[in-house]
């Protein structure tokens, strides 16, 4: 199972997004993240994947949700922790293989985002925090999903 994280920087009233130039996701506006590397704990992925892609530097990021998502093309599972960052440096960098732009939060453009963001992205912005699964079907839609609120932090 591959274990990633996505990070949210949350500069009230707006949100970093990422939009990827290359490959996959390509077109796909994301919080910030990739893979876990085995000799870092998932915090520090989720803070040096962030630096990585927008050189920004995330400041006590909490996390805030987990997810795990299955694929019904036997695409192996992911399993995504989720963290916010309300303090941050760093001005975001436009490098080749992406963009970021900051959006106000009632302007989301889920509809070039992953299909399941706009049911657990609320939840973290009213600082709720989360756990669930999501199935994806082979068209890549929501096939089936279970998302609940959890009061005990991770
Ligand atoms: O390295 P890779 O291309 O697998 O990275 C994928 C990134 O996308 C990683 O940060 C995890 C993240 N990601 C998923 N699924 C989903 C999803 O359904 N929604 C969001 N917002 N991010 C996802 O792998």
């Amino acid at each position: 199972m591959k274990i990633e994280t996505v990070s949210i920087i949350y500069n009230p009233p707006k949100i970093l997004l990422e939009m990827k130039k290359v490959r996959f996701g390509k077109g796909k506006y994301n919080g910030f993240g990739g893979r876990v590397e085995e000799y870092e704990s998932i915090k520090e992925s989720a803070i040096r994947e962030t630096l990585e892609e927008s050189r920004m530097f995330m400041i006590n990021p909490i996390k805030k949700g987990e997810i795990l998502f299955s694929f019904q093309n036997n695409e192996q599972n992911h399993q995504v922790h989720f963290f916010r960052a309300d303090k941050f440096k760093g001005i975001p960098k436009e490098t080749e293989e992406m963009a970021s732009k900051w959006f106000s939060i009632n302007q989301i453009p889920y509809d070039k985002m992953w299909p399941d963001d706009k049911y657990w992205l609320p939840l973290l912005l009213e600082n709720k925090l989360f756990k669930g699964n999501f199935e994806f079907d082979l068209e890549g839609k929501i096939a089936k999903y279970e998302l609940k609120e959890i009061k005990e932090p991770f």
